[in-house]
């Protein structure tokens, strides 16, 4: 059944229904709070942009099925900000939880509370670079939606920015006062390894780069957008080590609280992304890096491949044909596989996608392979050097595959998945 609650907006003198149906996990009582808090969001005035009263702060928070925690975020924000004049910028992922449709409920009867929702699209730092320019407000904040950042926090924060003219204020749980929480042993030596690897790339001196949660001015963010790398969740490393000069930057402390509602979304890619981060930055920004993801892959396939050439050819169970062409189908699909889960993370295939996906991947594979063994033929045959000449098929084909498969695997599904 759905619960729809009227909740009467003298400012529209209408009813603005709101739905707390796919308010994810909760049921009975809690979802009765929930009503009742999301009343009190909707019925508190907030101060607007006007053209005498400006907007003075964004808060802007990437949302991936967060449909429980918006309304505590959202009556949080409105607590801390009173008297300023705000407006909050949510990037939802499509998520599957109706966190997107949610939010538009409560916009429709608060000027500002704004969605943003992307589709096909995955990634926290993206999402954070896309609400940031999507306000026009002189200080911007970022935060996660699942209330383990401090929002009393957020005035300190723009009155230390406007008081000291700084560019960067974070949210820091490293400094005095700060603390990490109840954050699991591994987590917190994870985030140690961050800041240290973080060093070489960041244009200041920072106690907690792995924050989530920090202001930036506009016009700082302006200075640096264009060389922001947007890959993975460490949006706040990517704009220190984007910055056109030394950053002036203070920290804050907080104390980091554990999630309640709703799941982490970092998983063992979280990892990864840090570390093509950091190479991106290190490279000026000229790596390759889906490129390099799938040299990696295809590394591995070569590996998967002579292992079972090994095996099957080895054990005398099989002709050597046959084994050829089991270990070519078995690396085709692992590489599949990898790919699927590493280079394509942001745009990944899923469900029924994933069996046509396969079978568009050993095609364009197919072809590259075939170019492969006729160019370098083609070349042993001019008198080049036989290691040279498979060389340059090996090279061939890993462009053809990589190009072939971005368009017709990746991209040419995702079109799909959206229509
Ligand atoms: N738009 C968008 N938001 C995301 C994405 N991944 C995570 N988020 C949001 O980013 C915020 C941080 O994600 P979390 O999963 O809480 O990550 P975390 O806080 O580093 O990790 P935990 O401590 O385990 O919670 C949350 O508000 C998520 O909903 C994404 O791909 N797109
Ligand atoms: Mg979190």
């Amino acid at each position: 059944m759905e619960i729809a609650d009227h909740i009467p907006d003298e400012s529209y003198n209408r009813e603005i229904p709101v739905s707390t149906q796919n308010v994810n996990g909760l049921a009975g009582d809690s979802r009765h709070k929930l009503v009742q808090r999301l009343d009190f969001v909707m019925r508190t005035e907030t101060r607007t942009a006007t053209l005498t009263e400006p907007l003075e702060l964004a808060v802007v928070v990437p949302t991936l099925n967060e449909s429980s925690n918006i309304v505590p975020l959202l009556e949080g924000i409105q607590n801390a900000l009173e008297g300023v004049n705000w407006e909050v910028i949510f990037v939802d992922d499509d998520s599957t939880d109706g966190t997107a449709e949610f939010i538009r409920q409560i916009s429709r009867a608060k000027s500002n509370v704004r969605v943003l929702h992307r589709i096909g699209r995955r990634g926290l730092s993206s999402a954070c670079i896309e609400g940031m320019l999507a306000t026009a407000a002189p200080f911007i904040v970022v935060m996660d939606a699942d209330l383990q950042h401090d929002e009393r926090l957020l005035p300190k924060m723009l009155a230390i920015a406007r008081e000291q003219a700084l560019d960067v204020v974070v949210g820091s749980r490293n400094v005095d006062g700060g603390s990490m929480g109840t954050f699991a042993a591994h987590r917190r030596w994870l985030s140690h390894a961050g800041r240290q690897l973080s060093q070489y790339v960041c244009r200041c001196s920072i106690q907690d780069p792995m924050s989530g949660f920090f202001l930036v001015r506009r016009a700082f963010l302006d200075a640096a957008v264009r060389r922001l790398s947007g890959v993975g969740f460490k949006i706040l490393v990517d704009l220190l080590a984007s910055a056109p000069r030394p950053v002036r930057l203070a920290e804050l402390p907080y104390e980091f609280r554990c999630r309640v509602n709703g799941e982490s979304k970092l998983d063992t890619t979280t990892l990864v992304e840090y570390l093509v981060l950091v190479g991106d930055k290190l490279s000026g920004g000229y790596l390759p890096i889906r490129f390099l993801f799938f040299g990696a892959v295809g590394s591995i396939g070569i590996a998967v491949h002579a292992a079972v050439v090994s095996i099957l050819f080895a054990s005398g169970h099989l002709q050597f044909f046959t084994s050829q062409a089991s270990a070519t189908l078995a690396s085709m699909t692992s590489n599949f596989f990898l790919n699927n889960w590493l280079t394509y993370r942001d745009i990944r295939l899923k469900g029924k996608h994933i069996l046509s996906g396969l079978l568009a991947f050993y095609l364009a594979c197919s072809i590259g392979a075939l170019s492969s063994v006729s160019i370098a033929n083609w070349l042993y045959q001019k008198h080049i050097p036989w290691y040279a000449s498979a060389c340059f098929g090996i090279g061939i084909s890993a462009v053809w595959n990589y190009a072939a498969t971005s368009v017709f695997v990746w991209r040419r599904m995702r079109r799909r998945r959206q229509a």
